[in-house]
Formats: structure tokens, C-alpha cells, sequence
């Protein structure tokens, strides 16, 4: 396959037998959340995904080798080790690599190496975006033209309105990943279960997702499929409380002139310190939902 990959034993078995398998991000763990957290949520991921039928396959990158699968050894390295370990986007996947260092793998590289591994779904907690402010700074994620390349389903709280919701459903359209409802017409605010914009489609049920994905496959559909899925409502965060946040939090990004790479850290690090323990309580909830319904869709896949 791929002289850089390594597959965990139990997913390469799983893949190879047609069993249902999940991609699980790392940057969540390294720069999402903190220690120890992080580690003990990304087990427990790990342990909603297998409850509900599906193998769990975290992916980072460790000395260079691309991870499809790590041990409780390695997710614990990755989690305490946190900022140290560089965020990893598509441009930085050769150097990486080359220089056999480690990365913290963002969506757009987990889908890659998910895709490389031969896994369909992955579930993560929030994608990036169209930055606010980005007809003046171009900042746009690599997420979405990942999503308008790479064919995983990614399963997802929406995205935080750090973003500019509205313009990343317009590249997403223009991309052509179709954006999912799960049971709601409305795309989730991550905190918050409506963003104020539709998606295209709405479906009851993980069997229904899992039927567009395999019929986009079989139409030779280049890219990936996007699902929003809403947080459940007993951890939804009060707008009122979220929403000045990140007006706060934007402002002082652009007071301190944080740019690039940098920013999406920066500005989920200050929301976070402006919400306190809320915040990060509802993070983790809504990430343990998406794994359930991105487990129950590849095990409806697996029956495909
Ligand atoms: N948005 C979130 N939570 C996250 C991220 C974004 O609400 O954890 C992380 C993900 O790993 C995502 C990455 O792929 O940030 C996007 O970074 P950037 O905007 O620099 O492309
Ligand atoms: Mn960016």
C-alpha cells in the first residue's frame, strides 16, 4: 500500500474482513482539549465507538509513520504531550514525515490518512472553516477542500461560529460535498444545535446516511460527505453565554494579529478560558454522540 502507514492490527483485520471501522482525529487530543482530559476522552470515544459496533481508529502521525490505529500508550503520549506536538495539515504531511517527527492530525489529515488506510467514516467533534473576515485574509481550512477531495464521511457537530458559517456552506456547495442533517434540516453551531443555516439534506437515521455514502462511491463521487450532527440538547450551551465569547475571543485574535496556523488554536483556547469547565464539558459530549452515530452508519455500511 503505502510505505508510510502503519494499520493496527485489529483495524487492518476489520478492513480487510468488511467490518465496520472509525476514524477518530488526534488534534482534538494534542490541541483540543487538556490533560488529562484528553486522554480520558479520547478512550472513551474509542469505547462508544466499539460499544456501539465499530473498531476504533485513532489517527496521528508518530516518528514520521503515519498511525491508523493507536494503543493507550500512544493516545496517552499524544494527550500529554499536548501543544508540543505540531498541529498536521495536508502541506505538512511530507515534512513531517521526512524528518520523522510527530503530528497531531487535523480532519483534513485524518480523512487523508483514513482514506489511505481504507476507512470510510470518521467521526471528530468540530470541522474548520471559512474564517470570518476571510474575503480580506483568505483564511480558509484546508477541511473543505479536503472534504472536496478525499471520499470519507466525516460526522460532526457542525462548526463553531468562530467561523463564518453561512460562507463555508457556500465553498462546501461550491466544492460539491453535500452537508447532512442528522435528524434536523438545520446545520448545528457545535455549542449550539442550530447555526441559523440549512443543510441540504436531512435523514432520520444512520442507515440513511450510510446509503448516500455508499451510492456517492458507487456514482464515482470524488469527494467526501459532510454530517451535521446536532449536540443533544441537555448539553447545548446557553447563547447568550457562547456567542459573546467568540465575538470577544475574534476580537482579541485580530487585536494580537494571530494569523495562520495559529489561529484556530488561539481562538478555541480563549473560548474555552472565557466559558470555563462548560465549555469543555459540552465538547466532550458532542464528540461521544458523533461516535455513536458514526459507528452506527459503518455498521449499516458494513451490511451494504
Ligand atoms: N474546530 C473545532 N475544533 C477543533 C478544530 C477545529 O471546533 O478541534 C481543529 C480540527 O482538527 C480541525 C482544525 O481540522 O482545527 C482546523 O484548523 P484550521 O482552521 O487551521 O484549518
Ligand atoms: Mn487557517
Amino acid at each position: 500500500m503505502n510505505n508510510y502507514l502503519d494499520v493496527k492490527k485489529e483495524v487492518a483485520e476489520a478492513i480487510a474482513n468488511g467490518k465496520p471501522v472509525v476514524a477518530l482525529e488526534s488534534t482534538i487530543i494534542s490541541h483540543g482539549m487538556p490533560y488529562p482530559q484528553n486522554v480520558e476522552t479520547a478512550l472513551k470515544v474509542e469505547q462508544v465507538v466499539k460499544e456501539n459496533g465499530a473498531i476504533p481508529a485513532t489517527i496521528a502521525i508518530i516518528g514520521g509513520r503515519l498511525k491508523a490505529g493507536l494503543d493507550e500508550n500512544e493516545i496517552e503520549y499524544f494527550g500529554k504531550k499536548g501543544l508540543e506536538i505540531a498541529k498536521a495539515s495536508r502541506r505538512d504531511l511530507a515534512s513531517i514525515c521526512a524528518r520523522k517527527n510527530d503530528g497531531a492530525c487535523t480532519v483534513t489529515t485524518t480523512m487523508m490518512i483514513a482514506h489511505m488506510a481504507g476507512i470510510k467514516i470518521f467521526a471528530t467533534g468540530g470541522i474548520g472553516g471559512v474564517h470570518r473576515g476571510a474575503e480580506t485574509t483568505m483564511d480558509i481550512s484546508a477541511d473543505l477542500e479536503e472534504l472536496g477531495n478525499t471520499p470519507v464521511m466525516v460526522v460532526c457537530a457542525g462548526c463553531k461560529s468562530i467561523l463564518d458559517i453561512g460562507l463555508t456552506l457556500e465553498y462546501l456547495e461550491t466544492h460539491g460535498v453535500p452537508v447532512i442533517g442528522m435528524g434536523t434540516e438545520d446545520f448545528p453551531a457545535f455549542y449550539t444545535s442550530k447555526s441559523g443555516y440549512k443543510v441540504d439534506y436531512k435523514v432520520e437515521n444512520p442507515a440513511e446516511l450510510a446509503n448516500i455514502y455508499k451510492t456517492s462511491r458507487d456514482l464515482g463521487l470524488k469527494g467526501g460527505i459532510l454530517v451535521g450532527n446536532p449536540i443533544p440538547e441537555e448539553y447545548s450551551m446557553n447563547p447568550n453565554v457562547i456567542n459573546p465569547a467568540i465575538d470577544k475571543a475574534i476580537a482579541e485574535c485580530n487585536e494580537l494579529g494571530i494569523k495562520g496556523k495559529e489561529t484556530t488554536p488561539f481562538l478555541l483556547a480563549k473560548v474555552k478560558e472565557l466559558t470555563g469547565g462548560d465549555s469543555l464539558d459540552s465538547n466532550i459530549q458532542l464528540v461521544f454522540n458523533n461516535a455513536k452515530i458514526a459507528a452506527q452508519t459503518a455498521v449499516e455500511l458494513s451490511k451494504l
